[in-house]
Order: structure tokens, then sequence, then C-alpha cells
């Protein structure tokens, strides 16, 4: 259990929010003067589609995944820039972090946000019709403007998905951290224990990682089944490493 002055939540400022430039007003909202929250972490980020993909993954096979994951790699927005595609990911810590965030943001749907949270960040999003190759509307795609976590337990996953226990000051660490006692690589969504032409080093011998990812490392490196996929553990290493533009 988290110390409550340590809890913590994720937001992502997101390409929409970017495109339309509500980043200050957005940051204003979560400012410490409204919240009493104060930042962890900050960094900007070239949403890959693996990254994606693991921070949504609980609603894959939905039929608005496909065009959510376009929407949170920038490819929406952004078709012909690549250059322009970024989100920005954030961590605040303070006592209840979560709800505090969560209510600023507004419910997930826009429309809903408008009529029963007027004033929230999500009201000033929009909705869009999700049509398949005949035209006919499938689904929609809710353009929100931001993401926060929903709850403590998605916040650390979450958490631990986008960043590295060096991207956020010692003193406001809130999860377990431990130092590697090997180094760990990756190549074409293989965990690898030695460097090999093509791959990419995660974690060097002596680094200080997420406990919990290392342990799944551990697991994953003997072949057995690990509590997270090897690509939540290895997507925040690859974080403006890798590309994947069209
Ligand atoms: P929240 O972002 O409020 O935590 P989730 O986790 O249920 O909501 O959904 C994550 C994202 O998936 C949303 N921000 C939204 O873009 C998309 N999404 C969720 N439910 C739907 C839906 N019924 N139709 C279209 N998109 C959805």
């Amino acid at each position: 259990m988290v110390r409550k002055e340590l809890e913590q939540t994720l937001v992502l400022i997101k390409p929409d929010a970017l495109k339309i430039s509500l980043t200050g007003y957005i940051l204003s909202q979560f400012s410490e003067f409204h919240t009493g929250l104060r930042f962890a972490g900050a960094k900007i980020v070239h949403v890959t589609r693996m990254l994606a993909e693991e921070h949504y993954a609980e609603h894959a096979g939905e039929p608005f995944y496909p065009s959510l994951i376009e929407y949170m790699t920038g490819r929406v927005h952004y078709p012909d820039g690549p250059h322009k595609r970024r989100v920005i990911a954030l961590v605040f810590c303070g006592p209840d972090a979560v709800p505090k965030l969560r209510r600023i943001a507004g419910p997930t749907n826009p429309h809903d946000a408008r009529d029963q949270a007027p004033g929230t960040i999500r009201a000033l999003g929009t909705v869009v019709p999700v049509k398949d190759a005949e035209g006919n509307v499938v689904s929609v795609r809710l353009d929100n403007l931001v993401h926060a976590s929903a709850t403590r337990e998605e916040a650390e996953r979450e958490i631990k998905l986008w960043f590295k226990p060096s991207d956020i000051m010692p003193y406001m660490r809130a999860y377990a951290t431990q130092v590697s006692p090997t180094d760990y690589y990756y190549k074409d969504g293989q965990l690898l224990l030695r460097r090999q032409p093509g791959s990419r080093r995660l974690i060097a011998e002596g680094d200080t990682a997420w406990q919990s990812d290392l342990e799944a490392l551990a697991l994953l490196a003997e072949g057995k089944p690990a509590p997270c996929t090897l690509n939540a553990v290895a997507a925040k290493y690859l974080i403006n490493e890798v590309t994947e533009d069209d």
C-alpha cells in the first residue's frame, strides 16, 4: 500500500489536445494551486502502436479499438506529420491524486461530460463516428483530450508502463525498485540475455528498475508465465528510441 502523500496518478495529454492547443489550459486545471498535487514526472512521448496497445490492452477486440490506437499514436490528428505525433505523459503525486484528477478530467464520453459534468476537461472533447469499408457507422471514437488513471491499481500499472524509476525523482517514487542483477535485451518481441545484431538493451546490470518488472523478466527469461507481457515491461525502455511511422 502506497503512503497517502505518495499516491500517484498518470495523466496523458492526448494528440487532439495538442492539436487544438489546450495544453496550457489542461496543465492549469491540474496545477498544484487547483489540486494540491505535485508533479512527479513529465515527458513528451512519440507513442508507438506497441505502447498504445499495452496501455489500452483491456479494450483489445472492441469495435472502437483500432481507431483508439490510431488516435493515441497521433495518426488521426497528424496524418502527414509523424514528427508532430506526441502525447505529454505526466505523473501527479499527493493525497487522493486518482479521484481528484479523474473528477477534473470528467466522464469518458465528451457528450456525457457536457451533460453531466460541464466544466470538466473532457466536456471540450468530440465524438467521431467510425465507419467500415462500406461507410456504415460501426462505432465511435471518443476524442476526449486527456487520460487520467481510473483506480489506484490502474495508476500503478500505467505509471510503470510509461515511466522508468529514473524518470521520477527518488523522493517521489511510490513503487518498489530493485537493482538489476543482469543485462536484458529486446529484439523482434523476444527477450534476450545477450546482445545480438539489431537488439536493444532494455536494462543493464546495475540499473535501478521497477521490482515487478525485474520479477517478470526473470520469469520470462526462464520461459515461465509472468504477471505481465514482455511488451508491457519493454515499452517504456523503447519510448523515444524507436519509431514505426507510416
Ligand atoms: P477512461 O479513459 O475514462 O478511463 P476507459 O478506460 O473505459 O475510459 O476507456 C479508455 C478509452 O477507450 C477511452 N478514453 C475512449 O477513448 C475509449 N473508449 C472506451 N469506451 C468506449 C466506447 N464505448 N466507445 C468508443 N470508445 C471507447
